[in-house]
């Protein structure tokens, strides 16, 4: 179905996190995102830019989003029309590297293109594998053990089926064990952000002990080949997230051996196609994924939601319950668990739930709108 987009609106939007979030590459307190508002025939789309706000996780951040999407990504996506959603990544594919805004971009296409058939996004994109999707959460770095344990206990006791703790050196091996001798039941996982080296080989050896479902990124952000050295050493499966940006990408690290599960995350990868692309390839090689997050706002979080009920999306994601992160977020309703630790799917058009317009604006810190007759 030919879409026409007219406009697209930016609007770059400040939130305070209810707790600071801390990885092996900083704190956070407060996002700032980038929203993207894509306009066909009176209908509007909306996609979230998951950039953070320093180029730590990757080399993006939310400026940059702004300028990719204002200068290059925006004025190839308006007037001249798209044959659908699917034409947005190849259209934006001279743009080298900046997946995150072009994902943010190419999602607001897709919930544009659910929206007009009046259909909900998963279905949209091929999804509508299950009517919950299984939920664990993303626990940052701690000041204490006991703050940690007090932060797992919470989290076991809303239902979420399973834990991941960030690590990086001086916070892994002993905190590990510690939280392993205090639930020893638990689905545990460990995230290094690529904190490590090979050189740290025989230390995280030692992580093999604790029966972890996996390690997740612990070499560098851009290197496949020495965590296919590392897997080797180790029984745990490794996990893949910085260094899968395309599918590309996720084919070369199976034919490796590189990792034994992939994480997906939206914006990452550069959008739904790319996500599609992704999970494809590792569902023909067994391999399972699941969906990472990146701290997002309701809009973010929602295409969570629908990229999560593709089949492969066999392990419980990083998509949790608005409450964790915001004070008020920015959808209607915002996002809830069930005490199974899940996430219903919803069945309203576009991404199933609608924006809170007058708190967007509230929190709305510039604000440009690219239209077909030039800004
Ligand atoms: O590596 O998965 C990550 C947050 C920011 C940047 C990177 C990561 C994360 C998370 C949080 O782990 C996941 C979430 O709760 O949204
Ligand atoms: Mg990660």
């Amino acid at each position: 179905m030919a879409l026409r987009i007219e406009r697209i609106v930016l609007r770059r939007i400040r939130m305070p996190l209810v707790h600071f979030f801390e990885t092996s590459f900083g704190r956070t307190y407060e996002r700032q995102m980038v929203l993207v508002e894509a306009v066909a025939d009176g209908v509007s789309g909306w996609g979230e830019v998951t950039a953070g706000e320093n180029p730590f996780y990757n080399e993006e951040w939310t400026e940059s989003a702004w300028w990719i999407l204002r200068d290059y990504v925006a004025p190839r996506l308006i007037g001249e029309p798209l044959d659908g959603p699917e034409s947005v990544a190849p259209r934006t594919e001279h743009i080298r590297g900046h997946r995150m805004a072009r994902g943010g971009a190419e999602a607001a296409v897709w919930d544009l293109a659910a929206r007009q058939a009046g259909e909900p996004l998963w279905k949209t994109i091929g999804g509508g594998a299950r009517a919950e999707i299984p939920c664990g959460v993303s626990i940052g770095i701690q000041d204490s053990v006991e703050e940690l344990f007090e932060k797992i206990e919470t989290e076991l006791a809303a239902g979420y089926q399973r834990i991941k703790i960030k690590i990086k050196p001086g916070w892994d091996v002993d905190v590990v064990r510690r939280v392993r001798e205090r639930f020893p039941n638990i689905k545990l996982m460990v995230d290094a952000n690529s904190a490590y080296t090979l050189a740290d080989a025989d230390h995280l050896k030692k992580l093999d002990d604790f029966y972890l479902m996996m390690i997740e990124q612990p070499l560098a952000h851009d290197d496949i080949i020495d965590h296919a050295v590392l897997q080797a050493k180790l029984d745990t499966p490794l996990c893949l997230d910085e260094c899968i940006r395309s599918a590309r990408h996720a084919e070369q690290a199976i034919r490796l051996n590189a990792c034994g599960i992939i994480n997906i995350k939206l914006g990452r990868v550069g959008g739904f196609l790319e996500a599609r692309r992704v999970h494809d390839a590792a569902q023909r090689a067994g391999i399972p994924v699941w969906c990472g997050g990146m701290l997002e706002a309701g809009v973010g979080r929602a295409h969570n939601v629908a990229l999560a009920t593709l089949p492969n999306f066999v392990l419980p994601g990083d998509v949790s319950a608005s409450r964790r992160y915001w004070k008020r977020d920015i959808i209607l309703p915002e996002v809830e668990t069930t005490p199974r630790g899940s996430i219903v799917v919803r069945h309203e058009p576009g991404f199933g739930y609608s924006l809170d317009m007058d708190f967007i604006a509230s929190i709305t810190e510039r604000e440009e709108a690219i239209g077909s007759r030039g800004r």
